[in-house]
């Protein structure tokens, strides 16, 4: 039997304050970017951490559970398909003595909820009352299980404070916000199966509920699929200890069976008990932590910053999926509709691909298993190969609205979805990435070299040869979405070169090393020795904008014709500035929205020579916006690397605002996880000066003045490595925790790291 107390330590958070974000009392107008900042997610499971405990109808409804992959598309004109909303399990309905609880002077400041960060749950505190002096402190915990996706759990416990009275509480999954076409196939005690109706996927939902008053079960009162209730005498010191598990199941084509998974996740986690539930949860969470955790010594909120970074980084991501991707917003918001861009491969997977190489193999299969809608887009548009969505959602094809609110919320054309093609190389530099950092043999044979090879292709037959003897790419969006139709954007055209050449390394790999598969391969794609000559000739003549005299990309022709505005006029404006000058002044002028030619500086450093990434840096920096969340850590990383720690520490602390201070007003629609995998960016590839190498792996630290040291782990070709750099000892240690022994570069020279001892380095650089 479960004694009353033994939920006790579930609801104690982690020890150290430092794992903890707490805030207490309860504002209406705050509640919805709370529950974003306090959202709990498996990649599976979205919850979105609003308060749950009701004591009547609720006034503002905040609660959301996002299931990844779960789209469907609005029955309205040029509808784009977005994720469903989901019934909202998390719901409690409570009464004291028959009446709802009131307020009492210091009830609404007794109200706390904290994230455990380190434990990946939820924790909350509320005392409730009623006027006729029956007291509760009630005390819940939920998370959405990380080892098992599709389990979630809920746990409540209520103790009588003070008073004698009927205690009542009901507990109903609610159907509010269901407009998208969730319709019910099947409702039974506990039980829900549904479809969406424009897709046809179906989601299951399966549901336990169990009440201990003092140890003893007491059987609720159901009156209908999904709606329990119970009421019991109660008394002062009495504690009622209730357990809600749920386990929700995705089903995408018609052999699937959510049904069934969905009962038999329930099944097994009922096996294992709540206890045992939170258990698991916690050993995955702890082992994520072991992988991913980075320590800053000398700056609290620098660490509390990557401590909330990486906890929704490791939730937003589900190993076991390669049909989604991450979404803009994660799981934790409806901006975007759960769309993926850009964001995934180029701020997300680096931290998947080093710390967590399985999620990023499936967050890379996602985009093999889209490839057809890639093909698709190109094919449309009259070019070869792949084009990826600018926006994508479940099939590949493009969901990218063609009109949208601008920033002064008038209607504007958006031609994103037409134009911002550099998706395509993005898609192929996570792939060559992934390949590095893993040599994932069977990935890159099976899928990897097939997206390399279509992408290529696209940039191949985009990329059109003109009189001056260049080949040149027109009409086109760049990272900088402030202009549009602009022609060979440096970043576009650069990572289109770097895309072909990527590919034809992966056909000499391939042919080299597995002939059958090449020839396999490049027979199903009709890829002749031809094509590749015509690649080449693409490669070595595309424009690029690099003025070799100067060392100057022009982030498109005509850019620098364009008028040059003084941002430093426009400092503590609190609008983008597209909003202070107007569109078409923007667009004329040489005002960038976020990092473009610093974004292809940060991406590929060795295609800058000598010291002209310093005057690239210093040249674009002035001009850009930040009217996107994406802009600044690509700024801070390639700060860092200059040795600018302390202008990377202002854009470090900037990025870290977005989400954790509401910096830009925006968390309402979901984390900014392109902001968050910013901040793991600029820790390991910024200040840690983190390079990956074809046969090696390199650091060139250059720690923030304030940062006593800096520690983190990276996978490195099934290697294990912690990497701790001391600051005031100038000092690296590195340790190889498994696996070869490898070569290690640190500050430019070469180290072999083995298991045999720890690598205990003092650095020549006084940066430092
Ligand atoms: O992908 C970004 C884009 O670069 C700027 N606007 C928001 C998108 C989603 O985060």
């Amino acid at each position: 039997m479960t004694s009353a107390r033994t939920m006790d330590h579930v609801f104690t958070p982690s020890a150290d304050p430092n794992w903890v974000i707490s805030e207490a009392g309860y504002d209406c107008l705050l509640e919805i970017s709370r529950g974003v900042r306090f959202a709990i997610s498996n990649g599976f499971l979205g919850v979105r951490g609003a308060r749950a405990i009701h004591r009547g109808g609720r006034w503002v409804a905040t609660s959301r559970t996002l299931v990844a992959g779960l789209f469907d598309t609005a029955d309205e004109e040029e509808a784009i398909p977005g994720l469903v909303a989901t019934p909202d399990w998390l719901q409690i309905h409570i009464l004291l003595d028959g009446e709802p609880p009131v307020h009492r002077p210091g009830d609404g400041k007794s109200q706390r909820r904290i994230l455990d960060m380190h434990r990946g749950a939820v924790i909350t505190e509320r005392r409730l009352s009623n006027a006729s002096d029956v007291g509760v402190l009630i005390r819940s915990l939920h998370l959405a299980c990380l080892n098992q996706h599709a389990t979630a759990l809920q746990l409540i416990q209520l103790e009588n404070t003070r008073g004698e009275g009927e205690v009542q509480i009901a507990l109903n999954a609610s159907f509010e916000g269901l407009d998208i076409g969730l319709l019910p196939d099947r409702m039974e005690q506990g039980f829900g199966l549904w479809h969406v109706l424009g897709s046809g996927k179906r989601l299951a939902m399966a549901a336990e509920l169990s009440l201990r008053v003092d140890g003893q079960k007491v059987s609720p009162m159901i009156s209908g699929p999904f709606k329990w209730a119970w009421s019991w005498k109660s008394k002062p010191g009495q504690v009622a200890c209730l357990e809600r598990l749920v386990t929700v199941a995705r089903g995408d084509t018609d052999d699937a069976d959510p049904g069934s998974d969905a009962r038999d996740a329930l099944a097994a986690a009922q096996r294992l008990g709540w206890s045992g539930v939170v258990a698991a949860h916690e050993a995955a969470w702890a082992s994520r932590w072991d992988c991913s955790a980075v320590e800053v010594e000398g700056d609290p909120a620098a660490q509390q910053a990557l401590r909330f970074a990486l906890y929704h980084l490791n939730g937003a991501a589900n190993p076991d999926d390669e049909r989604v991707s991450i979404a803009a917003r994660a799981l934790t918001g409806d901006d975007y509709h759960g769309h993926v861009f850009w964001d995934t491969e180029i701020y997300l997977l680096p931290f998947y691909i080093l710390t967590w190489p399985e999620a990023a193999r499936a967050l890379l299969m996602y985009r093999f298993n889209t490839l057809d809608g890639a093909r698709a887009k190109a094919a449309g548009l009259g070019w070869r190969g792949a084009l990826y969505a600018w926006e994508s959602a479940d099939t590949g094809a493009e969901t990218c609205p063609s009109r949208a609110l601008g920033p002064d919320r008038k209607v504007i054309d958006v031609n994103c979805g037409l134009q911002e093609q550099h998706i395509s190389a993005d898609v192929a530099y996570a792939v060559w990435q992934y390949w590095q950092a893993t040599c994932d043999e069977v990935f890159l044979r099976d899928a990897g070299a097939e997206i390399l090879l279509e992408t290529a292709r696209f940039w191949s037959s985009r990329a059109q040869p003109e009189a001056d003897g260049q080949c040149h790419i027109r009409g086109v969006i760049g990272p900088d979405e402030y202009h549009e139709s602009i022609d060979d954007n440096a970043f576009t055209n650069v990572m289109a070169r770097w895309n072909i050449r990527r590919a034809l390394d992966v056909a000499a790999l391939l042919l080299a090393r597995w002939p059958e598969r090449w020839e396999s391969l490049s027979s199903r794609l009709g890829l002749g020795n031809a094509e590749l000559e015509q690649w080449r000739s693409v490669a070595e003549t595309i424009a690029t904008g690099l003025d070799p005299g100067t060392g100057l990309f022009e982030q498109f022709a005509g850019f620098f014709t364009l008028e040059d505005i003084d941002l430093a006029n426009y400092a503590g404006r609190s609008v983008p500035l597209d909003v202070v000058l107007g569109r078409e002044r923007t667009q004329a002028s040489q005002v960038v929205k976020q990092a473009d030619v610093v974004a292809l500086l940060a991406l590929l450093p060795d295609e800058f020579p000598r010291d002209s990434g310093e005057k690239n840096f210093d040249y674009y920096a002035p001009r850009c916006g930040h009217g996107s969340s994406l802009s600044r850590a690509m700024h801070g990383l390639v700060a860092a690397r200059l040795g600018d720690t302390d202008a990377a520490l202002d854009f470090f602390r900037e990025v870290s605002a977005i989400d954790l201070d509401d910096s830009q007003a925006a968390v309402e629609g979901g984390v900014h996880i392109a902001g968050l995998g910013g901040i793991w960016l600029m820790a390991v590839f910024g200040f840690a000066g983190l390079s990956l190498h074809s046969d090696y792996l390199a650091v060139d630290p250059r720690l923030p003045a304030t940062w006593r040291s800096l520690s983190f782990g990276v996978q490195w070709r099934s290697r294990s490595l912690k990497i701790r750099i001391g600051r005031t000892t100038g000092s690296l240690e590195a340790t190889l925790e498994t696996g070869e022994p490898m070569k290690f570069v640190i500050c430019g020279e070469p180290f072999t790291l083995s298991r045999a001892e720890k690598l205990s380095v003092r650095m020549k650089s006084n940066d430092t």
